[in-house]
């Protein structure tokens, strides 16, 4: 028998026994191959941007690993970023950072930057169908070297980047406008303290200040979405981050910004997979940063485990995908930029589809109190054929079911990114 007709009969076979338990496999695929999943840009050059006084990367961030063969210029990341896009089924969004402008070796300084900058990448968008998503960058810069940006004591600095998010904005809108489809700007910045500050009050009240200044300019929302993205603790300011959860989930309900929930920046035996039905009951909608947290790192590539079926089973049962925007950040330079990439969005894929195929009989358990009958079904649902549906996804979708993308993305290794110096 081909792989083909394999994938094929096994998908049959799979179909009758979810069938058997009240789902529908078809309703499921059709649903999956339209949730758009935001690729990161910064996973294909270790968040370096194409600035061209490109600096250290600061502000807490770090990518380790020397893999080789990392995009250096812009046409080089749309190529990875195709090269990705054609081992993953569906089609996707790209979420690009202000330092990814091309900027003509020209040095553009983050208060100059405009939506010009960016039609290569717009123009790119265009022809593929793609959705982009932008980030103002509050790092890697030398007004962001103490580690305090929008809430900085100092009123020019913060003026500084209270322009560069403002401009952001525009960016984002300008990519909304072309591509008929929102881009949701995140705002992170890495403001925090090493040591234990003496007043956290003072920056909290700065940084509110200054992103309602950033916000000032009404924007269409069909153009786009402002998120703002709250972190625990990063490098250098393990004792306070002035933009903590508590912070940013006050700011956006009273200012009717999206939360960015990133699945790194939390206590690490909390999950954001909780967070979205209580999010969900203030806020219209969520942008999710998955990601996955090791120890004292929020960015490792995302894997199929509990925590990622968790976050796409509460996604699907709660908010949808309307609600709540699905977008990967990580940043791992150890093994090929490429397939980080593309694990990462199979992956959450493969959790959603886990999700979709959720048997009713679970809910209908804990409906009826039978939290026996819950735990039972829970536990053997994990072992139905969800893999069989995958593959017809794949398939269906012309990209290669399994492990089959790995033999494509090492002959790019051979012939393209191998051979950058
Ligand atoms: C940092 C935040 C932020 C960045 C990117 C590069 O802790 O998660 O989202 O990772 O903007
Ligand atoms: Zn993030």
């Amino acid at each position: 028998m081909s792989i083909a007709t394999t994938i094929a009969t096994a998908y049959d076979i799979a179909a009758d026994r979810y069938a058997a338990i009240g789902v529908d496999t078809e309703q499921a695929l059709q649903t999956l191959a339209v949730i758009p999943i935001s690729l990161h840009c910064w996973q294909g050059d270790d968040v370096q941007g194409f600035e061209s006084a490109g600096g250290s990367l600061g502000g807490g961030l770090a990518v380790t690993g020397n893999y080789p063969g990392r995009a250096r210029t812009p046409a080089e990341l749309r190529a990875d970023l195709d090269a990705a896009l054609t081992l993953i089924p569906g089609r996707h969004r790209v979420n690009l950072h202000a330092s990814y402008g091309e900027f003509g070796g020209r040095p553009v300084d983050r208060d100059q930057i405009e939506p010009g900058h960016f039609t290569g990448w717009i123009d790119w968008a265009q022809e593929r169908g793609l959705g982009l998503d932008f980030n103002p960058t509050c790092f890697a810069h030398p007004k962001a070297a103490d580690g305090f940006t929008l809430a900085h004591a100092d009123a020019g600095i913060r003026s500084f980047w209270i322009e560069h998010c403002r401009r952001a904005r525009r960016i984002g809108a300008a990519f909304g406008a072309a591509l008929g489809t929102p881009c949701v700007t995140n705002v992170w910045v890495p403001d925090g303290f090493k040591d234990t500050p003496a007043d956290r009050l003072a920056p909290r009240e700065r940084l509110a200040a200054a992103l309602d200044e950033v916000f000032r300019e009404p924007l269409p929302p069909e153009q786009l979405r402002d998120a703002v993205e709250p972190k625990l603790f990063g490098i250098g300011s393990e004792s306070c981050t002035v933009g903590s959860a508590e912070f940013y989930l006050g700011y956006c309900i009273t200012r009717g910004k999206l939360l960015c929930l990133d699945a790194g920046h939390f206590h690490p035996t909390e999950s954001i997979a909780d967070k979205l039905s209580s999010v969900l009951l203030y806020l219209p909608e969520i942008l999710l940063h998955v990601s996955r947290g090791v120890r004292w790192d929020s960015d490792h590539v995302v894997t199929l485990g509990d925590d990622l079926f968790a976050i796409a089973r509460e996604v699907i049962a709660t908010g949808g995908p309307e609600r709540i925007r699905i977008g990967l950040d990580y940043f791992d330079a150890s093994i090929h930029r490429v397939a980080a990439w593309v694990i990462g969005v199979r992956n959450m894929q493969k959790a959603l589809l886990a999700a979709l195929l959720e048997p009713p009989a679970i809910r209908a358990a804990e409906a009826a109190g039978d939290l026996t009958a819950r735990l039972a079904l829970q536990e053997e649902a994990k072992m139905l054929p969800v893999g069989a549906v995958w593959d017809a996804f794949c398939e269906r979708h012309d990209v290669a079911a399994g492990e089959g993308w790995l033999a494509a993305v090492r002959s790019y290794e051979r012939d393209v990114t191998g051979r950058r110096a």
